[in-house]
């Protein structure tokens, strides 16, 4: 007997994801550290991001144990919130009737951002069906569930209408996936002049190859962090031109050294985060980019 092209396709099951992407929405899954879910709780907006600015040194003097536990947590949300805030200011000029796109977004604290900054429709998609579940939740609570939704699907393959979004971002997101599928989906999906941004933790190319803290992290939370010439590379083959880089660095020291202050914050990783800024092997990097 023969068998077509046509019979093969039909009889070979076609996996919805990946190993590698399963074994990541398991970790989300599974996922409640208290410097994620003790900040989100200080005002309902939960991160899945670093900070970025100055700190306020102070908390760490304060003598009463639980008050300088909140004034810490306090503190590293309002960094967390200062990063958020400075993704959604490079998103362009939304109006309430603009969609965006938040690819990989977590327990949602990105997408309400863009919606009480600009008022706009927003679409998320996480891999992970319990953040998805909390973030709509979260949503229902605000009063903005009409306008800000939470998809459990891949950012790779969204499923979203072509050419319907205004804005669309990555925050700390692109180290799960290849770029030039991620970008093919946001060129697919953004409008002409629609803006793309992202903040990353890239590697960096003028160090060489990844180093050891690159690679811990990398071991921590399950990702591939990419090179900074990766983003440029990928960016220039799918219509995505940039527009603004900034290399956030610097800014993103304190929080780090204040989180790794918070012990009943720290999740192991601070110093790694530290060592691999201070040596130059690993970068933070916001970038924007016209969908031309
Ligand atoms: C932080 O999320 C971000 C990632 C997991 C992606 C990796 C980021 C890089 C810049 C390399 P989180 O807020 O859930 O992490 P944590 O639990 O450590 O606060
Ligand atoms: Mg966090």
């Amino acid at each position: 007997m023969t068998i077509t092209h046509a019979d093969t396709a039909a009889r070979t099951p076609v996996p919805t994801q990946s190993t590698y992407q399963s074994r990541v929405a398991d970790y989300w899954n599974a996922e409640e550290n208290p410097v994620n879910l003790e900040l989100g709780k200080i005002d309902d907006l939960y991160h899945h991001h670093y900070g970025i600015g100055d700190a306020d040194w102070s908390v760490l003097d304060e003598p009463d144990p639980d008050r300088r536990r909140e004034r810490v947590a306090g503190e590293l949300h309002r960094l967390e919130h200062a990063q958020a805030e400075l993704l959604a200011s490079h998103l362009g000029d939304l109006t309430p009737s603009d969609r965006v796109f938040d690819a990989g977004c977590g327990r949602g604290g990105g997408s309400v951002v863009a919606n009480l900054r600009y008022g706009c429709h927003a679409d998320g998609a996480t891999i992970s069906a319990k953040q998805a579940e909390f973030a709509n939740e979260q949503a229902r609570k605000r009063g903005i569930d009409d306008k800000v939704r939470y998809h459990h699907g891949n950012m790779l393959d969204t499923g979203f209408t072509s050419g319907a979004y205004a804005a669309s971002w990555n925050n700390e997101s692109t180290m799960y996936v290849e770029l030039d599928l991620l970008f093919a989906e946001h060129a697919r999906l953004l409008r002409r002049g629609g803006r793309y941004v992202t903040i990353t933790g890239c590697y960096n190319d003028a160090y060489g190859r990844a180093s050891r803290e690159v690679s811990l992290i990398n071991a921590h939370y399950i990702c591939d962090i990419h090179p900074r010439s990766a983003y440029f590379n990928a960016m220039a083959r799918n219509r995505l031109v940039p527009v603004h880089v900034e290399d956030l660095t610097e800014t993103a020291l304190p929080y780090w050294e204040l989180r790794r202050k918070a012990d009943h914050l720290v999740t192991g990783i601070e110093d790694t985060f530290l060592n691999a800024y201070r040596n130059g092997s690993f970068q933070y990097l916001l970038i924007a980019a016209d969908r031309v």
